[in-house]
């Protein structure tokens, strides 16, 4: 007796394709009996070809049949497999912020570039007569102890201030010059509102003698403070710098409480942001300069990122803490 059930039982294609082998292949028990005829006497021939085409074709249609079973179930476990759950949690990469200094900066650049000013840089490591004696800081000058600056082993320095980009910009370029010169600077200082590295930006404007004048100082830096603060009054105290004569430093009215007098101006109404002046005629001397004028601004960007974004303490702007920076993104 040939049994067929077990075509029932073929749990995978490929143990059921054994089977059809077994059953109808070349060898096939089936085939087999095929090639029984002969034997089968005459009188019994149409009986046993009939039985036997049925059991073929009975097979065969078994076989087809679990065959488009097995298929469908193969690729039911296929797309179970390959399933994806879009809703899972998912290591996304967070997007980053420009650092608010950065974004400071930009913005202040931004202002002196549309007024068709050059920015030019400088290195950071810089020698005495760059960083001091062109800019009238005389040998007895408190900026040039050890107590406030960082020197090198030989004689060299890390810059205090951008300044000396506009010595080196003056001794390469001929009057008229227009330039800001923004970048990190280095003191010997830290506590609640000094770091040991901070920025500047600072401008230099040089033109022929008796052309340029405090009046326009003023006017472009007021023009500038709007610009970057808003609606806000500007006033000019006078001041001191070794590089500039007279020097003015610039306050605008406070942001936070519009002059009314809070905690952040100590209650002046007034928040001091930049100092200025007239280019001192030392300063033009030491780069081989005549009959020239010009005027110069500098501040530090850190104060300014600290009023424009409202963060109050000077070192988390370098704690590189993500909290900070998130709220910049
Ligand atoms: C040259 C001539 C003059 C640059 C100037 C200031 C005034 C100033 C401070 C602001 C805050 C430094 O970062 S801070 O502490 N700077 O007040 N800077 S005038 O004057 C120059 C520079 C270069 C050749």
């Amino acid at each position: 007796m040939i049994d067929l059930s077990k075509i029932q039982k073929a749990l995978h294609l490929d143990e059921l394709e054994k089977i059809r082998v077994e059953l109808l292949g070349k060898n096939g028990v089936i085939t087999k009996e095929f090639k029984r005829m002969k034997e089968i006497p005459n009188e019994q021939k149409k009986e046993f070809a009939k039985n036997l085409n049925e059991l073929k074709n009975k097979a065969m249609e078994l076989i087809a049949q679990k065959k488009s079973q097995l298929e469908e179930q193969a690729l039911e476990e296929q797309l179970q497999a390959e399933k994806i759950d879009v809703s899972l949690y998912s290591n996304r990469s967070e997007i980053g912020a420009l650092h608010p200094v950065q974004m400071t900066m930009d913005k202040i650049i931004d202002f002196f570039v549309k007024l068709n000013f050059s920015v030019e840089t400088g290195p950071l490591i810089e020698d005495d007569f760059h960083n001091f004696e062109a800019l009238n800081l005389p040998k007895y000058h408190p900026a040039r102890d050890m107590q406030d600056t960082f020197y090198m082993n030989d004689g060299m320095l890390l810059r205090t201030h951008t300044s000396p980009v506009q010595i080196r910009t003056m001794k390469k370029q001929k009057p008229p010059i227009r330039m800001i010169s923004p970048g990190a600077v280095f003191r010997r200082d830290y506590d609640l509102t000094h770091t040991p590295m901070f920025h500047q930006v600072e401008g230099l404007v040089v033109e022929d003698k008796d052309k340029v004048s405090f009046a326009n100082l003023k006017f472009m830096l007021e023009s500038f403070l709007v610009e970057m603060f808003g609606d806000v009054k500007v006033r000019f105290r006078p001041s001191f710098f070794p590089f500039t004569e007279p020097s003015a430093e610039a306050d605008i009215s406070c942001i936070f409480c519009k002059g009314e007098g809070c905690r952040v101006c100590s209650h002046t109404g007034w928040l001091e942001v930049l100092g200025c002046g007239i280019v001192d005629p030392n300063v033009f001397k030491a780069v081989g300069y005549e009959n020239v004028s010009g005027y110069a601004f500098g501040l530090g960007v850190e104060r300014f990122a600290m009023l424009m974004y409202g963060i109050n303490d000077l070192r988390s702007m370098y704690e590189g803490d993500l909290r900070l920076m998130e709220q910049f993104k």
